[in-house]
């Protein structure tokens, strides 16, 4: 293809998944044990990251909504999996994973977490991508480096997404990008393309729609 009829193409495609996200959302149900788990019929997309990330904005800026995802919930309570659906009908599921690395979580809450998590991780048939967040101010820490070698080992790919760009001047930007490819390289299952975003300003959001309906197959 030509370089204009690729960009011709990746902006129908986010037209499309514009179109998608501005339609049917629906909060469908939390999870806070696999059992509780939704019948597996459509691909799901699944989001995690610190707490505090900014993951509950990123769902709200992606779909478009301000409260579809409860903003910053008291860390410890918001240990259940969250599922929306998106489209009518359902295309796909989004699903907002417990955020980890909080400090003051009690060691039996993380356990729990990590049990819940990984499982669905290794289990879930229709589990088509997972978005790790990352505070584009911060880098990558201990625990999403934990996280990216349980999803490398669990082979579920995933994608690596910075959030709160509009916090950084260009060159401090640039350079945690950098340094984030070049790591996010040494991980089997991560993605080699790293989204830059802010769900503030909206940067990075439309094509990052356009993924997320390419992870799930349309
Ligand atoms: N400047 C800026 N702040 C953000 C952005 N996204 C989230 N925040 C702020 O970061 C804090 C945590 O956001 P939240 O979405 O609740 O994070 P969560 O705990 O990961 O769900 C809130 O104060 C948000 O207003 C962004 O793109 N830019
Ligand atoms: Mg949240």
């Amino acid at each position: 293809m030509s370089e204009s009829a690729d960009a011709e193409a990746a902006h129908d495609a986010e037209a499309l998944a514009n179109r998608l996200f501005s339609g049917r959302v629906e909060f469908l149900l939390s999870a806070p044990e696999l059992k509780f788990l939704p019948e597996p019929t459509v691909p799901e997309i699944a989001f995690c990251g610190r707490s505090n990330v900014g993951k509950s904005s990123l769902l709200n800026a992606l779909t478009g909504r301000r409260a579809i995802a409860r903003a910053s919930v008291t860390p410890g309570r918001t240990q259940e999996l969250n599922f929306f659906e998106v489209g009518a009908p359902t295309a796909f599921r989004l699903v907002d994973m417990p955020g980890y690395g909080f400090a003051k979580a009690p060691v039996k809450v993380v356990e729990r977490w990590k049990a819940l998590v990984r499982t669905y991780l290794r289990g879930r048939q229709v589990l088509a991508r997972v978005l790790v967040l990352v505070d584009a101010r911060h880098g990558l820490k201990a625990v999403d480096r934990e996280m990216m070698t349980m999803l490398d080992a669990a082979a579920v790919s995933y994608r690596v997404v910075l959030t709160k760009a509009d916090k950084l001047k260009a060159s401090e930007l640039e350079r945690i990008v950098a340094a984030t490819v070049a790591e996010a390289k040494t991980h089997v299952a991560a993605f080699p393309d790293l989204h830059v975003t802010s769900s503030e300003k909206g940067l990075g959001i439309a094509e990052l729609r356009a993924a997320v309906m390419a992870d799930a197959g349309l």
